[in-house]
């Protein structure tokens, strides 16, 4: 494919750390899926990455230039944006109004919406920064939630560009996507792209049903006539780099760590590993693993259920109460069935390292991933992907993107907290040969359906 890759994305893949006393910044490198699934196409067509770097603001001028060097060496593409504007682009709009409603949660939308202004304007940049390098042949690919209005941006700026979106949360069902007052000019943002991507059919067909309500167009088959233009929409399930998390699985420090854990085996370990977001379903988790307790005492003083909840968006209101529920459930359920020499839940709040979390992949006897609503899921891939030795079962909610292609999973509701637990009783009980049966398939699947065959399949059909 001729001609280079511009992607855009709200954060660029890398944080830079400045230095404590007046020394050179650091940039490094992200590990996130993302960065790691578009590090090849960026790679090889030597295209640009354009995005916000992070908080620069304890930085010098010196810093800053000396940060924009070395992300122009990695032909990263910074778009800076002020205190003000991230909190009124990313905390409110972004994170306090789209996130919710995507996932559902038209509870937490605060009364009072403000800053569509500041999205607009933030949006404007980051299509400024695109249409300053752009050159006949690019092909464009926005991600994002962050940025939903870009792509008719760009188009305004570069009528003749080629444009994919890729949308990494759910769309939700038109009857909560109405609720938000900018819906029509929200959809129209991501109609200025050829290409729309989602992770699963259901939310391509939410788009669509949105679409064809709000604007009269009719989608024929997977196409809009838009404007005179030719619009696409996609269904391209996110995968992860499937080897690399085997081929970590089996080194020596992933196998220390997960001795570790396993203690001298004191008994099954149950993992959950979820950003501390109210989409991932951990307060229903945690119910389960009472009911668990309740409805099959054998496992008191014999599980242990371990939850690492990443602090995240500690900004935004409904994430500190989460936070609460969370702690207090945690509390409660212990306080009344741990003993002195045992207790039923762990809980870590804070991000661990990558060898420890392959580790608790390798050590869990049962994964838990039971959000109320998610995009794709990347743990449950990554969980499958780092059990190259078969073990291992796999609980994962319905409502997770990747259930659609992870059937061999115990599939359960997680809203259904009784539901939930009886999953987690057969798991544990699960014969082995079943565990290896179902877990092989699901490694299959993942092995074959990769992060780069996700990036390439998406950027074919933007080609095509
Ligand atoms: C959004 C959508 C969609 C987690 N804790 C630690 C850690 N992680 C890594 C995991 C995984 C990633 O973070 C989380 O990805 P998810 O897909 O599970 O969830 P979101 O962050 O909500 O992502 C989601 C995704 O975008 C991609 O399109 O699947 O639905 O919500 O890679 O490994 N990594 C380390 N320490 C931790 O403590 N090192």
């Amino acid at each position: 494919m001729s001609g280079r890759l511009l992607i855009v994305s709200n954060r660029l893949p890398v944080t830079v750390s400045a230095s404590e006393k007046g020394g050179r910044p650091q940039v490094r490198a992200s590990v996130g899926g993302l960065a790691t699934g578009l590090r090849t196409p960026h790679e090889q067509s030597k295209g640009l990455w354009l995005g916000w770097p992070g908080d620069m603001s304890t930085l010098d001028e010196a810093g800053r230039d000396e940060v924009r060097r070395q992300l122009e060496s990695r032909r990263l593409v910074s778009v800076e944006l002020s205190p003000e504007e991230v909190t009124a682009y990313y905390d409110r709009i972004a994170n306090s109004v789209l996130w919710p409603v995507c996932h559902d949660r038209l509870d937490q939308l605060p009364l009072r919406v403000e800053g569509w202004d500041v999205y607009e304007r933030v949006n404007a940049r980051f299509a400024d920064a695109v249409a300053a390098v752009w050159r006949p042949g690019d092909r464009v690919w926005v991600h994002d939630y962050h940025l939903l209005r870009v792509p008719a941006l760009i188009r305004e700026r570069i009528p003749n560009a080629r444009i994919g979106f890729f949308l990494h949360i759910p769309f939700p069902t038109p009857e909560i996507f109405f609720a938000l007052a900018r819906r029509r000019w929200l959809v129209t943002g991501m109609l200025g792209a050829d290409l729309i991507g989602f992770h699963t059919r259901r939310h391509r067909g939410h788009f669509a049903a949105a679409v064809h309500r709000l604007l009269g167009a009719d989608a024929h088959g997977n196409e809009f006539d838009f404007r005179g233009r030719r619009v696409r929409v996609g269904v391209f399930p996110m995968g992860i780099d499937a080897k690399d998390f085997a081929m970590r699985a089996e080194s020596e420090a992933v196998h220390t760590e997960a001795v570790r854990l396993r203690r001298n085996d004191t008994g099954p370990l149950l993992v959950g590993i979820d950003r501390l977001d109210y989409s991932k379903g951990i307060p229903r988790r945690l119910l389960a693993v009472e009911q668990l307790l309740v409805k099959h005492p054998e496992w008191r003083e014999r599980i242990r259920f371990l939850q690492i909840a990443v602090p995240s968006r500690e900004g935004v209101r409904a994430y500190r109460q989460v936070r609460d529920e969370v702690e207090s459930l945690v509390g409660r359920i212990n306080g009344m069935y741990a003993v002195p020499t045992w207790a039923p839940i762990h809980y870590v709040h804070r991000g661990i390292s990558r060898s420890l979390l392959i580790g608790l992949y390798r050590a869990a006897d049962v994964m838990v991933v039971t959000p109320v609503r998610d995009g794709m899921n990347l743990v449950a891939k990554e969980f499958v992907a780092a059990r190259t030795d078969d073990g291992g079962v796999l609980v994962l909610s319905e409502f997770a993107g990747a259930a659609e292609e992870l059937s061999e999973a115990l599939i359960v509701n997680p809203y259904d907290v009784d539901e939930t637990a009886e999953a987690m009783h057969t798991a544990l009980v699960m014969p082995p040969n079943e565990r290896a049966q179902r877990m092989r398939a699901l490694r299959a699947h993942v092995t074959t359906h990769d992060v780069a065959r996700w990036a390439n399949e998406f950027l074919d059909a933007l080609g095509a």
